[in-house]
């Protein structure tokens, strides 16, 4: 009887000590179902952060030039009454195609600082007239009188803009002058994003 009771107790001392040893083998495996469910997350966020950076860098190369003219002979735009938006249609290059050959408007696809340059040619009687626009409001303005005597005059301007991303930039004739485009292509407007901010 004593020793019955004595295997009992053994048994049960087994049992509670099996018990503890497998606790912890338990905890570790657990330990490290939550470490690959983890890593498994990191690898996700990281292909994530790949792909962000891909489309970023993408977004920031940014250069167009085009110019109003065309092959198909002269042009005159305006005088107009009213202020209207040039629409320079060949582009001469259009990376990232954040300018609208069909509008004339430039949208900015990533906040960063823009240069721009355009100039405008004016052969005669009229007085010529071109201002760059952000959001509808004027920013630099290139104007000329009549040329007189020699008949050509080109005026210019240029700025440098910190631009928000979806801010527009365009240009418009100025009201009541006149631009002169043909084949030598003396009028363009270009713009290129300088870098990111
Ligand atoms: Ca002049
Ligand atoms: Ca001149």
């Amino acid at each position: 009887m004593k020793l019955e009771i004595s295997i009992v107790l053994l048994l049960c001392v087994w049992a509670t000590l099996a018990q503890d040893l497998m606790t912890p083998t338990l905890d570790i495996l657990g330990e490290l179902k939550k470490i690959k469910t983890m890593e498994e997350r990191l690898n996700a966020l990281n292909d994530e952060v790949r792909e962000l950076r891909s489309k970023n860098e993408e977004r920031a190369k940014v250069a167009f030039s085009a110019t109003l003219s065309s092959s198909l002979g002269s042009k005159y735009f305006g005088p107009y009454a009213e202020a209207t938006t040039l629409v320079y249609e060949n582009a001469f290059t259009n990376i990232g195609n954040a300018y609208d050959t069909d509008t004339g408007i430039f949208t900015a696809p990533v906040k960063g600082v823009y240069f721009f340059n355009f100039v405008v040619f004016n052969p005669d009687e009229e007085p010529t007239g071109v201002r760059l626009l952000k959001n509808g409001n004027s920013v630099v303005t290139a104007s000329d009188n009549p040329p007189g005597q020699d008949t050509e005059d080109t005026t210019c301007n240029s700025v440098s803009l910190i631009l928000e991303r979806g801010d527009k930039i365009y240009l418009q004739l100025i009201e009541t002058r006149r631009v002169y485009t043909d084949s030598w292509r003396r009028n363009t407007f270009s713009g290129h994003l300088l870098f990111t901010m």
